[in-house]
């Protein structure tokens, strides 16, 4: 059993502030850490919870080329349109802050420092790839070239976005400049670099096994997987003008690594937030009693799962608790991407949706979609029918429509106050200890970072309500009146008991939907004239929340229907959207097409598929790459060697004599240097993991 923590500090991954951010960013590292903060504030922990916009990066020199300005102007125009979005979804920061202020320099800059001077980081003299023409040194996005690992051919020098994989600039196939397009020379440039090679086996240690139980299994998988392959040193430091410089004599025109510089971003959003409201910020950075977590996105998972922490370990900080990053979440069948527009940017829905009505309803519609849908363990998907759905017949149908009634009957039938509760009956007493247990869940889920599982266990026990409300149909029992038009004594008794345990449950309710649907939480707590401290988590659970006789106000509107006509349009504006991009950025456009199109096939483009069944007879993981195996495939008459990526699913040991079905007459193609002829054919399962697609056969026989 772990202790409990004396102060909390939960992060959301800080956004690159080059441009809009989409649902899908929204979805994985704002609106779970939201929620987990609320929960938190409402048990009453001490929690700081900090963000900002990471300033820094080829990201942003690039985009402030692309928008011909200067990247001091691109980030204060994001900073300032991502720093109002967050508000707008109600994302609770204690701080918005940003790398390019002067106490996150200081700050880097000093980390950097106390690093270099304990001689924990390596200066090194390499060749770099150089553009002679912008004369500049080409690192991260400043280089493009052909993946190794899937042969994508507009892979960035410091990761491939379409597998994922983390690169170095060395390993792209025909690199060429982004800035000239040519391909660059080499030159000898000084770089910093963080051994990480020397922290192998505390990574293990700390990871796999100290967090082997807690941590998520998508994030485990990563770290093991990079620490099987075998740590590198890392370049802390690049050859460019924008960024934190290089504290040390004679490294002008250099400044700290992007990836370097904008985690220690959440330490110095602690120390403003701390300067600004006179408290002392060293505890939440240095007193082993802070529980620290990191949300983000998977593509950010060895950044803080392996980079920062050994940063933080060697500066004697304190570690993450918990990671848990999210997977993907795709649109309309889609990766989700602001630069190919196909995307909902966050500002935008903001102006469709929320500015132009009184949203804060629609801010709840949308939260609640979201986390609905996500992408806590595989990757998912978001289409506005879905959206249309989820609101109508959830939100709207289930909730709202108990909340409504509820207190349009307390208000016909009771006279708008809160009825006595005469007996406590079974169905009575069914929902009260639905209520408790429902609470008990809610909280542990969430604690579990379940917040979609959380999430439904609150519908869960909004749809009870309801069906308890049918089945004591107050409004039918009214009918039994008395010679002065009203009900009858009897009636009234079973009136007032089922309107006082609807609104007993809708006050719970309101506290078990507030960390999701802050808004509606609120919103409740002004009909029910109630202060907000009725929302601490310690009264959830509890029957007697409402007094007797306490007057209420009228229902208000808690989230409102979502018409087909609506969805339409934002399905009709993501289709321009998405065709106006192509036609002004057509080589993205191409590539990401020629990936993905799959057209019509006649059965004699299927006929020249040689589809033939194999058994595999070896396999062993191919070095430095994490995704592949080399495998032998006896197919009949002849043994031939594939490389597969699915070394993520399996290990070698354990395919030895699995059945597959292979594409026999495959060009074959070298991949880490090994030659492979042919490829086998898989299928994703509900889980994301690759099945093998096998007949029942000897090997060899062909498949038609
Ligand atoms: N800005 C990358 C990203 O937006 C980066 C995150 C920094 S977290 C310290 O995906
Ligand atoms: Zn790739």
């Amino acid at each position: 059993m772990k202790s409990e923590p004396k102060r909390y500090l939960i992060t959301s991954a800080l956004p690159y502030a080059n441009g809009p951010k989409h649902l899908g960013h929204l979805a994985g590292a704002y609106l779970p850490a939201d929620i987990y903060v609320r929960y938190l504030r409402a048990l009453k922990k001490d929690v700081l919870f900090v963000c900002g916009s990471d300033e820094h990066g080829a990201a942003i020199t690039i985009q402030a080329m692309k928008e011909k300005t200067t990247p001091r102007e691109i980030v204060d125009k994001y900073h300032a349109l991502l720093k109002s979005n967050m508000a707008d979804f109600r994302i609770s920061f204690n701080i918005y802050h940003r790398t390019s202020a002067p106490i996150h320099h200081e700050t880097a800059q000093a980390f950097f420092k106390d690093l270099n001077d304990a001689g924990k980081l390596i200066q090194k003299e390499t060749e770099q790839y150089y553009d002679e023409v912008a004369s500049t040194f080409l690192a991260d996005r400043y280089i493009k070239g052909t993946c190794p690992f899937c042969g994508y051919t507009e892979a960035y020098g410091d990761q491939c976005e379409k597998c994922g994989t983390s690169l170095s600039p060395e390993q792209l196939i025909n690199p060429r400049s982004t800035l000239s397009g040519n391909p660059p020379i080499k030159k000898r440039t000084t770089h910093w670099y963080l051994p990480l090679d020397q922290y192998e086996s505390f990574l293990r240690e700390w990871i796999l096994e100290g967090h082997k139980d807690d941590w998520k299994a998508n994030v485990l998988g990563q770290c093991k997987s990079w620490l099987d392959t075998g740590l590198q040193p890392r370049a802390v430091t690049r050859d460019l003008d924008w960024g934190v410089q290089v504290p040390v004599k004679g490294a002008e025109g250099k400044v700290l690594y992007v990836w370097f510089d904008a985690p220690i971003g959440y330490i110095s959003a602690t120390r403003q937030w701390a300067l600004e409201h006179g408290k002392d910020w060293e505890p939440f950075w240095k007193d082993k009693d802070t529980k620290l977590v990191h949300f983000i996105g998977k593509d950010n998972i060895v950044f803080h799962c392996i980079i920062f922490p050994v940063m933080l370990h060697i500066h004697g900080n304190v570690l993450p608790d918990n990671v848990p990053a999210n997977e993907f979440m795709n649109l309309e069948g889609d990766k989700m991407s602001t630069s190919r527009g196909w995307s909902v940017e966050m500002d935008e829905y903001i102006n469709d949706f929320v500015h132009k009505e009184n949203g804060s309803t629609m801010v709840d519609a949308i939260r609640y979609y979201l986390t609905s849908i996500a992408p806590e363990t595989k990757d998912s998907e978001f289409t506005w029918k879905g959206f249309q759905e989820a609101v109508n017949s959830e939100l709207v149908a289930i909730l709202g429509n108990f909340v409504n009634r509820t207190f349009v009957l307390m208000h016909k039938l009771c006279g708008g106050k809160v009825p006595p509760l005469h007996k406590w009956d079974e169905k009575g007493k069914q929902i009260a200890e639905e209520t408790r247990l429902a609470a008990e869940k809610v909280g542990l889920l969430i604690e579990q970072y379940k917040f979609r599982e959380a999430q439904n266990e609150v519908i869960e026990l909004a749809r009870k309500g309801n069906r308890y409300m049918q089945e004591k149909e107050p409004w039918i029992v009214a009918k039994q009146v008395n010679e002065s038009g009203k009900p009858t004594h009897e009636a009234q008794i079973i009136i007032d008991n089922c309107i006082h345990v609807c609104l007993q449950l809708t006050a719970n309710l309101t506290i078990l939907c507030h960390p999701f649907l802050p808004n509606a939480g609120e919103r409740m707590c002004h009909m029910m004239k109630v202060v907000p401290r009725i929302l601490e988590w310690e009264n959830a659970g509890k029957m007697g929340l409402l007094k007797v006789g306490y007057s209420l106000r009228p229902p208000e509107l808690l989230f409102r229907k979502i018409e087909d006509e609506e969805i339409n349009q934002q399905i009709e504006k993501l289709k321009q959207k998405s065709a106006h991009t192509t036609m002004n950025s057509p080589t993205q456009a191409a590539s990401h097409e020629e990936e993905k199109k799959k057209d019509i096939i006649q059965f004699d483009d299927f006929a020249k598929l040689d589809l033939r069944t194999g058994i595999i007879t070896a396999a062993e993981k191919v070095e430095k790459a994490d995704k592949l195996l080399k495998l032998q495939v006896n197919m009949g008459l002849e043994t031939r060697t594939i490389v597969s990526g699915i070394a993520l699913h399996y290990q070698p040991e354990n395919l030895i004599g699995q059945k597959v079905v292979v594409v026999a007459n495959l060009a074959s193609r070298k991949m880490r240097g090994i030659e492979s002829n042919g490829m086998i054919l898989m299928a994703e399962d509900k889980d994301g993991k690759l099945q093998f697609v096998h007949a029942d056969t000897t090997g060899g026989q062909a498949v038609s």
